[in-house]
């Protein structure tokens, strides 16, 4: 069997290197002429746990190869961005190129499965015309469907084998072949499905999610007003059975929960209320914080503030959609001076790595994100290097006591 993935990003590089771990001839297509140059290499250019080492393992072996255009194979996994357009609706035209790609080298028998989050539709109106101008019939001639990756980053290896997946087919024959398709290397139930539901399983998966941090973040602001902590409130509620909240924050970032929702939401906007307030809650959040930190500082003149993490979740190198980067841009338009401290992320926005040089002559530290290098900060060795000894908890992270003890004034959102 041989396989053409369309797409070396966080998802089809690993992807790739799953298939040809487990005997497949895979050619790894991305436009990108640096990412297919360092694959050949056994190289990667992204962070991802585990993934170096497993990369270059394949490549040595002669299972995986990278290449800028696709070529002929029995199966062909689009995994190409489908990010969001300023107007809130997803920007298909990579999906629609990549398809594209393929038409030349597109032959009897042969399979196509979209693997990238997309609205409803894609396969059967986007991508099924454009593999029919081949003249081939999909269903007849070639199977054709969609199964969303479904991993999280920072742990992508090992969810890869042992989610549970959705092999979703234009008819029933291509979700099986799908579907024995992924059972190469998946360990999780395959679960097959037509296209459409596979599509709309996937956004309301990452809709679920953001549904339920929007209602944690409305209860954080809440209890700010009722004089409840809402961290407490929520360890308490989630002793019942059936309750499981999830936890506020600065926001919500990353390039699935963020994005999933609108998917949704573009094609019947009145219908998907509760969707797109939700939506609205969370991206609210970042300026939120902010009028806490304002507060904080009200008293302070030219105030000096240190942010603790900038990417979008803890212990990745990920900034794509980051809650952060807008909380940074509303304090700098109020003019407050910032240090940034990241030591997942070297050389943007000046970060530096430790947070003894960050936190130097500042008034504030904002923990943003929970990193685990910031779990046990020496808050005695902090406190003398600050000017003024305030610390913002926004993700109930920090050990307050210890910082309270080392004279900090200790705030925390949701309380
Ligand atoms: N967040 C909160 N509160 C929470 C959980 C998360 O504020 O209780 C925030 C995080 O800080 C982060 C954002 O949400 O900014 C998203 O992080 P995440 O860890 O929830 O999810 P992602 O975006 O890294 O990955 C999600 C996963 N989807 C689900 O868990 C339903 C993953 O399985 C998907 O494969 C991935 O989206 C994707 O590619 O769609």
């Amino acid at each position: 069997m041989k396989i053409c993935v369309i797409g070396l990003g966080y998802i089809g590089l690993p992807t790739a290197a799953m298939f040809a771990n487990s005997g497949m001839k895979v050619v790894g297509v991305d436009k990108n002429i640096q990412i297919t140059d360092s694959l050949n290499k056994g190289e990667i250019l992204i962070e991802e746990e585990g993934l170096a080492d497993f990369i270059k393992k394949v490549v040595s072996q002669g299972l995986l190869k990278g290449s800028n255009f696709p070529e002929e194979a029995d199966a062909f996994i689009i995994a190409v961005p489908t990010p969001l357009k300023e107007n809130k609706c997803a920007d298909m035209r990579y999906v629609e190129s990549a398809t594209r790609s393929i038409v030349p080298f597109l032959r009897k028998g042969n399979m196509v499965i979209l693997e990238s989050t997309s609205p409803v539709g894609t396969v059967d109106d986007l991508m099924r015309p454009i593999l029919e101008e081949t003249g081939l019939c999909a269903g007849t001639d070639f199977f054709l469907g969609h199964s969303p990756e479904r991993v999280i980053p920072g742990n992508i290896l090992n969810e890869l084998i042992h989610n549970n997946r959705i092999a979703g087919g234009i008819d029933a024959e291509s979700a099986r072949q799908i579907s024995a398709l992924y059972k190469s290397f998946v360990k999780g139930d395959i679960y097959e499905t037509d296209t459409r539901t596979a599509e709309l399983c996937k956004l309301s998966e990452n809709t679920f999610r953001d549904i339920n941090i929007a209602f944690a973040n409305e209860l954080s602001k809440l209890c700010e007003e009722f004089g409840v902590n809402v961290w407490e409130l929520i360890e308490i509620c989630n002793k019942h059975p059936r309750v499981h909240i999830h936890q506020p924050g600065p926001g919500v970032g990353g390039h699935c929960i963020a994005v999933d929702p609108w998917f949704i939401a573009e094609k019947n906007p009145e219908i998907a209320k509760i969707i797109r307030l939700s939506r609205v809650t969370n991206d609210g959040m970042p300026e939120f914080t902010a009028q806490r930190i304002l507060k904080i500082l009200k008293d302070i003149e030219n105030p000096k503030v240190t942010i603790l993490g900038i990417t979008y979740k803890p212990d990745v190198d990920d900034i794509r959609e980051s809650p952060i980067l807008s909380l940074i841009d509303i304090l700098k338009d109020h003019k407050i001076a910032l240090n940034i401290c990241d030591p997942f992320v070297k050389g943007a926005f000046d970060a530096v790595e430790d947070p003894k040089e960050a936190v130097k002559e500042s008034d504030l530290i904002v923990l943003a994100v929970h990193h685990k290098q910031f779990k046990n900060l020496n808050f005695e060795e902090l406190s003398k290097l600050m000017r003024t000894k305030n610390i913002f908890d926004t993700r109930n992270y920090i050990d307050a006591e210890a910082a309270q003890k080392a004279g900090f004034s200790v705030y925390l959102l949701g309380k």
